[in-house]
């Protein structure tokens, strides 16, 4: 991408000489319509269908850089939920002649289709609203066309509706009506988002307000949008009456019995004149060694103009600020919207605090330190990990985090049951339970996934695993945690005399154990029944009554001798066999036995004996499956798996069977498993050391081309969940490919996916990891605390999320996007060992 400079150079001179004059907006190559600090987005970003409604997908405004407004689409509610159905989008035409996009839509369960046509006119787009058949009757009244706006951005700011001032609320306290069940449109696969307590009744949020000409926050020009229609009645409504993570919805309901244009909005949103982004400055908060390479990216608007040079500015012992270092700013070159320069300062190595200024953008300080990096784990390991220990009461000085969760243990998940986590039970049970009977036992140790609070079998599987490595490779003997399983007590800050990663490899191994053992194999998940307590949010020890469900009493009845309740809200076991998985679990049931041998022999004991059934039992399942290619599924993992198998038990067989597998994977896609091959080497000796060089030579001319794909050097993912993980794992094999081959792999490149992770990254430079000695670390997170607005210390966030066509964002005053903002179990620890791993390689 470099050599297109010279490029991006002339098309720069032209957009400052024909200029950002031109006020109208205009469909662009990208297929938006753009003015300068406005794009407006027209279905670029389908609703996939995964976890439904995830904000982000419609028509969409990114209004002076910001993602403001989505959701444009006719929905069947006024303040959709994340599970409300969501429109299938079978056609998007854009006209470039006529400078409109139309979109088709369509419920397949009302057999409903509509069309949206986006028109540029002047300064402003059209939205109108087409029917070819009039409106299902059983959609009037609830079918409409919406647009939705971002609390975090309008609460506080004033609104005039037909001329009369009002205010968006802070927070949501507006009225609701309820109204019958039967009345609600169908939610996705006919499941609930609300516990009725028995009503059977829905509630419906009452609009704020209603007219034909709203004008949004003309007290803050750059958030200022003008919406009116001369056809239909415009309403305001606080989705975050039903939903913490919902918008401010704008609508108008769809007419009954009109075919052709039924709806017509004008959305004109302000363009500050003259508007420039300011340049974002990607820099380590954590600070940097010394003798590291010091090179900030800094992302700028394709019209700002790039400066010659840019400074480090020391902040003296005295207060006094002082001109470190001034040097040359090179251009990268363009990359999506955005230009980038870099600005390498590495001679700067005196020990002191710091910022950099480039033109009129001053940074926040830094530390240039010996000492930098030495608590970036800290956090994770000390706060983060113990809070998600499931089954725990858990601790903190004068807070509580959550009670003791799910007391009345797991039910079989009946037969041929979809789940909403995308999980699933199959037409058997493959247990000696049958449907709906509760499983004793299995409410003891696991993780909680995520910002949610199922046990996700397969990532406790990796956590295990991972947390041995930790422990085997770098023997972190720290102690800042009190953990009991006696009595199920968790307390931070208090050490106990037990290496905390002992008793976490324990805690997994608990609930591992007790899966193998109680229901023969592993399960997939242990996860929730109703939707109406999958997404609690608050302390996971109310997630359920902690009774067990009596069917034989009333809903919400509790038995007079206390002990069971007429609430379904039982978790369940999803049960359905996966020899891999059980694979998967034996390798990691090997390696923990060796780690907890010493510390808890007995449980050593049972990992080891679930181990080997397990291993015996998958082995004999997958040569009993048909030859389609499906044995071949665990892929690398088997890689692993054999090298694993062969650490614990030290039989020839695994070895060669490992070795087959890896060199042909290798010749295949080296970055596929040279993390595998580099974990063998303590074990395998210098000659495989030696066969593996030719390897991580290809590696590194992998690791160096990655600097012309990007400003950043590392490999940026455009998935639907953002690529923190893939970074983190790609810079792990970075790490040990320079701690086993330093003459191959400079230590240098390695630096580049922490700097990632502590703020080198587009949209802000804020650290993805929540609290490491980061001077500006991210503020919210989707952690299960998110309704506050809040972070649980040591998240690491999965970062910048693309958006269709050339749009990175991370949210950090708006938690509720699991894609950007979502830490998990497996991806946290993934981040302690990519910690361990650079501490221990630039800090020797
Ligand atoms: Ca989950
Ligand atoms: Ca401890
Ligand atoms: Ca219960």
């Amino acid at each position: 991408m470099k050599n297109i400079n010279l490029l991006l150079a002339s098309a720069l001179l032209l957009a400052s000489c024909s200029g950002t004059t031109d006020q109208n907006l205009v469909l662009n190559e990208s297929e938006y319509f753009e003015r300068q600090g406005v794009n407006v987005l027209v279905f670029s970003n389908l609703y996939n269908g995964g976890f439904n409604d995830e904000k982000n997908s419609g028509i969409e405004i990114i209004h002076h850089g910001v993602r403001t407004v989505q959701g444009g689409a006719v929905r069947l509610s006024s303040t959709p939920e994340q599970w409300d159905l969501v429109p299938a989008t079978p056609s998007r035409t854009v006209n470039k002649e006529d400078g409109s996009i139309e979109v088709s839509l369509r419920y397949e369960d009302y057999d409903f289709d509509s069309r949206i046509i986006v028109t540029g006119k002047g300064d402003a787009v059209e939205i109108a609203v087409y029917l070819d058949e009039p409106l299902p009757e059983k959609l009037a009244g609830h079918a409409g066309f919406n647009l939705e706006f971002l609390p975090s951005q309008y609460w506080a700011k004033t609104y005039l509706v037909d001329g009369r001032p009002d205010r968006f609320p802070r927070y949501a306290a507006s009225e609701t009506v309820t109204k019958p069940n039967s009345e609600k449109p169908r939610q996705y696969k006919g499941y609930k988002t609300y516990d009725d307590r028995g009503t059977d009744r829905y509630v419906d949020p009452l609009p704020l307000e209603q007219g034909r000409e709203f004008i949004l926050a003309p007290d803050a020009p750059e958030r200022m949008i003008t919406i009116s229609s001369d056809d239909s009645d415009i309403m305001l409504y606080d989705g975050r009456m039903l939903a913490q993570n919902g918008w401010f919805v704008f609508r108008s309901l769809i007419p009954a019995g009109k075919t052709g244009k039924v709806i017509t909005w004008t959305v004109e949103p302000n363009s500050v004149e003259g508007w420039v982004r300011e340049p974002n400055i990607g820099f380590s908060q954590v600070g940097y060694l010394p003798g590291q390479p010091k090179i900030a990216v800094i992302e700028l608007d394709k019209n700002y103009k790039p400066e010659r040079n840019a400074r480090i500015i020391r902040v003296n012992s005295d207060g006094t600020e002082t001109v470190a270092y001034t040097g040359k700013v090179v251009n990268w070159g363009p990359y999506y919207k955005y230009n980038y320069d870099r600005f390498d300062f590495s001679d700067v190595t005196e020990p002191g605090v710091y910022y950099i200024q480039y033109g009129e953008t001053k940074t926040n300080n830094f530390i240039i330190n010996e000492n930098v990096y030495d608590k970036i784990t800290d956090a994770t390991s000390d706060i983060w990990i113990p809070i998600h220990m499931n089954h725990m009461f858990v601790n903190e000085g004068y807070r509580v985090w959550h009670g003791e969760p799910f007391k009345e243990g797991y039910r079989q998940a009946p037969r041929n049951t979809d789940h909403f986590d995308l999980h699933s039970q199959g037409p058997t049970t493959d247990t000696r339970f049958k449907d709906l009977e509760l499983i004793p036992g299995l409410n003891v140790g696991g993780y909680f996934d995520a910002g949610d609070f199922d046990i996700e079998t397969h990532s406790n599987i990796s956590v295990v695993q991972n947390l041995v490595r930790a422990w085997e490779l770098f023997r972190s003997d720290r102690d800042q945690t009190f953990v009991s399983q006696e009595q199920r007590y968790v307390d931070l800050h208090r050490p106990d005399g037990t290496p905390d990663i002992l008793q976490y490899i324990e805690h997994g191994v608990l609930n591992l154990v007790a899966q193998a053992e109680i229901l023969g194999h592993m399960s997939q998940t242990l996860s929730n029944s109703v939707l109406d307590n999958y997404h609690h949010l608050g302390d996971a020890g109310s997630l359920t009554d902690g009774l067990p469900y009596n069917p034989a009493l009333k809903p919400y009845e509790v038995a007079k001798d206390g002990k069971s309740s007429g609430t379904p809200d039982d978790m369940w076991a999803f049960t359905s066999r996966d020899p891999n998985r059980d694979f998967s679990a034996a390798t990691m049931f090997a390696a923990a036995s060796r780690a907890l041998r010493g510390y808890n022999d007995e449980l050593a004991d049972r990992a080891l004996k679930q181990s080997r059934r397990l291993l015996k039992e998958a082995n004999e399942l997958m040569a009993a499956q048909p030859q389609d290619g499906r044995r071949r599924r665990g892929g690398g993992g088997n890689i692993s798996a054999n090298l694993q198998l062969y650490i614990a038990t030290g039989e020839q067989q695994y070895l060669d069977q490992f070795e087959a597998m890896l060199w042909p994977s290798l010749e295949r896609n080296v970055n596929f498993s040279l993390q595998t091959a580099l974990d063998a080497i303590p074990y395998l000796g210098d000659e495989y050391k030696e066969k593996l060089r030719p390897y991580v030579e290809k590696f590194r001319t992998y690791v160096e081309e990655l600097e012309d794909n990007n400003p950043y050097g590392v490999p940026i993912g455009l998935g639907n969940w953002a690529g923190g993980g893939q970074i983190l794992s790609h810079g792990t094999t970075v790490c040990y490919a320079s701690i086993y081959f330093p003459d191959i792999m400079d230590k240098s490149h390695a630096y580049k996916a922490a700097e990632w992770h502590f703020g080198r990254h587009p949209y802000h430079n804020y650290s993805l990891v929540a609290a490491v000695g980061a001077a500006r670390p991210k503020e919210v997170f989707y952690g299960n605390n998110r309704a506050d607005f809040s972070a649980i210390p040591g998240n690491v966030a999965p970062g910048l999320l693309f958006r269709h066509p050339d749009h990175f964002e991370n949210y950090d005053d708006w938690p509720f996007f699991w894609g950007q903002n979502e830490g998990t179990i497996a991806g946290n620890i993934s981040y302690l060992i990519f910690g361990s791993a650079f501490k221990n390689l630039v800090t020797e």
